[in-house]
């Protein structure tokens, strides 16, 4: 018979009874869904149409293994863990669900019996690009771990419409296009189209007196947005359970109120459907100064709202009281965006549940935790306080009530500093008065973390020492980390099975156990065989390379590389003047005997950040520059890979040498990328800042090359009168290379174009201080050239590398975070 008949698949179908597919139907299941859900003939699908299919098959598995764990967390009645985060950046799910749920070969074996390659069937999903960068990053390899860990959790997020924009690079330029991912429909997901929860904004408030004689709230008019749940599946690696990610998409209500149509208003209704439906249209793309944007507001209450509806809904089933609410939840914020989740709660139990004020906030207090996930002044959080008021007029309300009892503590607490009142108060008062959403996040939590130890530190010390004084119980850290399934077992296929076949499995799910590979780093044959996978990998992102910008780079030179967001104080910039140097170097000596390198930089740059736009285009002008120098050649290459991305991080991992992780020291709260990469093989060089410090106490000072000032140093600097002019005086080398800028070297049809960055460092005070570090970070890239001159020494430092990251698994963090923050166990 032959298979691809209705009557062959639906026989197929019948016999695998739907708690235990195997396996070997995942061929018939990916036709029966070719046919049936997709509508397509299954004679000859085309690739898109067969990754649709895989995916809906994988769906099928993923959801009974849902079903069976949610069923266990309600069984066991535990105590669960909701994680509250306005970005979400998962990456592919294809061949992570394949892992997860150790189907790699039999999709493999399928696909091969269809006509196509795994390689190609995965290269047509669009990942989602719910997140902006770490954070949402970090929120998905949480989620990964949670599932290995078999936590009773949920993460909670928004599904926009549009994701983190795509960025092209033309002319040299950073170009946005909208990031439309889902065209062509989603297959992991299911949309609850018949569950929703109302979301009400705006309107006003109304104080009366009830029966008791209790002074009662009442939100009137305003308008309600439904909330749409729609839910994506997180597999445990290969422990058959499932979590899930439940996403909210905005519905507009008028399609429920005929009254509206009744008007005989049909074009009316639907604008404002139209204008409903906007809040989960898209991401917001900053990561600098979030600007008063009510949109953004109102997708966070949105957010907020809706899960707080689940929740209740969720514990309301149990029929216990409230008191026992924080004994049986836990949100988290990821950052402050979902802080308004704090009054939500408050609003909830005083006015809907009529629980007395104190009652309610010793329960708020003791569920919600906070973590911060950076120090820069101007990325905290505020809202302008008459915003606010019009767009959660309640809410606002609620907050001055929380912030008079707050104050009032204070002053018991505190009574000989009056100043202190206004610094720690929930409201900015100034020309404008602004609500800080981060004090608010810190007073009604009972917990508060940093992300590295040292960024823990600087919270405790510097921005938020004050709250430290007030509630120093609520302190503490939780370093990052990153998953080993995506970030060495998919991303790396060929290393993670050298790994494994010299020391088995289980780092897989307990990375400490990569130690074990330390005894083979003297190991000459170990050696070289890691170097040939290393070199392997190189050669497959030289391809991409070729194929994207058409420049040929030796497989053999040390790719030294910079991916990440573009902000000044990660500084881009600082790379590209030592690029610069370099080039000089070569151009003054042609046989120098300088190590030929590739530098390859990615990474976007919010739309409205004029310098951090502006620095992409000079590392494209000045790799225009070099690449088509002839007396450079193979020396000297400089990339610029457009649209950096999980998946392009995927390419890029596996094949890097060197590791740039130079924010300006006391900037960058811990870093990932760092972590994927030296997990990954590669040295790091960086500054003493974020995760890089314990990156040095794990891998060893030999292992990774940390240069420039210390935290205390740029302040010490900062206070004592920075003069960067003195840097550009006293260094020949660099001013070389400044005036090379400024003076149109690099642009000649407009010499001008980048004299404003000359001019950001010279006479602006160059805030990231980049001049003072120049001279100490061209030393230390000295030192890795020569160091990559010895091979087997670099292979020696690179398997160290490897070999001592286990403690940045995000298995780690959640469970440290499971047992010190949440108090939960694995179901
Ligand atoms: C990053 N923060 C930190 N923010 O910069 C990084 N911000 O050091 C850290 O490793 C990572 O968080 C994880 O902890 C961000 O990525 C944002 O993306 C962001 C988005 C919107 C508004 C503000």
């Amino acid at each position: 018979m032959d298979s691809t008949t209705p009557e062959a698949l639906a026989g197929m179908r019948e016999t695998a009874s739907p708690a235990t597919l195997p396996a070997d139907t995942l061929k018939a299941d990916i036709l029966w869904h070719v046919l049936y859900s997709l509508g397509r003939d299954n004679e000859r699908p085309d690739r898109q149409t067969v990754f649709r299919a895989l995916a809906l098959a994988l769906r099928d598995r993923l959801v009974e293994k849902w079903i069976a764990s949610q069923r266990a967390i309600y069984a066991k009645s535990s105590k669960r863990v909701y994680y509250l985060s306005l970005e979400f950046l998962p990456g592919p799910f294809l061949r992570q669900n394949l892992i997860a749920l150790g189907l790699e070969k039999e999709a493999r074996d399928a696909l091969t019996e269809l006509g196509f390659t795994l390689d190609d069937v995965a290269g047509e999903e669009w990942e989602p690009g719910l997140g902006n960068g770490g954070l949402g990053r970090l929120a998905s390899c949480y989620l990964d771990s949670m599932a290995a860990l078999r936590l009773p959790a949920y993460g909670y997020g928004i599904r926009y419409a549009f994701g983190i924009f795509h960025q092209l690079i033309r002319d040299g330029q950073q170009v946005e296009r909208a990031d439309n991912w889902l065209r062509g429909g989603q297959h992991w997901e299911f949309e609850r189209t018949h569950y929703m929860h109302p979301v009400r904004f705006y309107g006003s408030v109304r104080e009366w007196v009830d029966e008791q004689g209790r002074l009662r709230h009442t939100l009137e008019g305003g308008s309600t947005v439904m909330a749409m749940a729609c839910d994506m599946f997180i597999p445990g690696y290969r422990n058959d359970y499932v979590l899930n990610m439940r996403l909210w998409a905005a519905k507009s209500s008028r399609e429920f109120e005929f009254s509206f149509f009744n008007t005989g208003d049909y074009i009316g209704a639907v604008e404002k459907k139209i204008r409903d439906e906007n809040i989960s249209m898209v991401l917001y793309p900053n990561d600098e100064a979030p600007e008063g944007k009510e949109l953004r507001l109102k997708q966070q209450f949105f957010l907020v709202s809706a899960t707080m509806q689940d929740i209740v809904r969720r514990f309301r089933k149990k029929g216990v009281a409230w008191d026992q609410f924080p004994r049986k939840n836990v949100i988290h914020l990821n950052e402050t965006h979902p802080a308004v989740a704090i009054p939500e709660l408050m609003r909830l139990l005083v006015d809907e549940e009529l629980l007395p004020w104190e009652e309610a906030w010793y329960i708020c207090v003791r569920t919600f935790a906070y973590t911060n996930h950076t120090v820069l002044p101007e990325a905290l959080e505020v809202w302008p306080e008459e915003l606010f008021r019009k767009v959660l007029p309640r809410h606002l309300q609620i907050i001055y009530e929380i912030n008079r009892r707050f104050l009032h503590d204070v002053r018991r607490q505190f009574p000989h500093d009056p100043g202190l009142l206004a610094r720690v108060s929930l409201i900015h008062e100034g020309e404008q008065r602004f609500v800080r959403m981060s004090h608010l996040a810190i007073v009604g939590s009972f917990s508060v973390n940093g992300v590295s130890a040292h960024h823990s530190n600087i919270i405790k010390e510097s921005i938020f020492n004050e709250f430290y004084k007030i509630f120093p119980e609520r302190f503490n850290n939780k370093t990052n980390g990153i998953t080993p399934r995506r970030w060495l077992r998919q991303c790396n296929p060929t290393l993670a099975w050298l790994i494994t076949e010299h020391i088995g499995t289980e780092w897989l799910t307990d990375l400490e156990q990569l130690k074990k590979l330390e005894p083979y780093a003297e190991s000459a044959g170990f050696q070289k065989a890691w170097m040939e996978v290393r070199l392997r990998n190189k050669q497959k992102l030289a391809e991409y390379i070729h194929a994207k910008n058409g420049i040929t780079i030796l497989p053999e030179s040390l790719y030294d590389v910079h991916v990440k967001r573009f902000h000044e104080y990660k500084r881009q910039l600082l790379n590209i003047l030592h690029v610069i140097t370099l080039y000089n170097r070569i151009r003054r000596d042609p046989d120098a005997g300088i190590v030929p390198r590739t530098f390859i930089f990615g990474g976007k740059a919010a739309p409205g950040y004029y310098m951090a736009k502006h620095i992409i285009q000079l590392i494209n002008a000045v790799g225009y520059t070099i690449n088509t120098d002839p007396r450079v050649g193979d020396m000297l290459k400089v990339v610029f890979l457009q649209n950096y991305c999980v998946t392009l991080a995927e390419r890029i991992m596996p094949a890097t040498d060197l590791s740039e992780q130079i924010s300006t020291a006391g900037m960058e709260a811990s870093g990932t990328g760092n972590m994927k990469f030296a997990l990954n093989g590669a040295i790091t060089i960086g500054t003493h800042d974020g995760a890089n410090i314990e990156m040095l106490e794990h891998v060893g000072d030999e292992n990774l090359f940390l240069f420039g000032l210390l935290s205390h140093e740029v302040e010490d600097l900062r206070r004592q009168g920075y003069n960067p002019r003195t840097f550009y005086e006293t260094d020949s080398e660099l001013r070389e290379v400044l005036d090379m800028i400024s003076g149109g070297y690099f642009s000649p049809g407009d010499p001008h174009m980048f004299r404003d960055i000359v001019e950001s460092l010279l006479n602006h005070g160059d805030r990231y201080m980049v001049l003072a570090d120049f001279r100490s970070y061209a030393y230390r890239q000295q030192d890795a050239a020569r160091a990559y001159l010895d091979q087997p020494g670099w292979a020696r430092r690179s398997m160290l590398n490897t070999a001592r990251m286990g403690f940045f698994s995000s298995d780690r963090s959640m469970g440290e975070y499971a047992r010190d923050i949440w108090g939960v166990e694995g179901v």
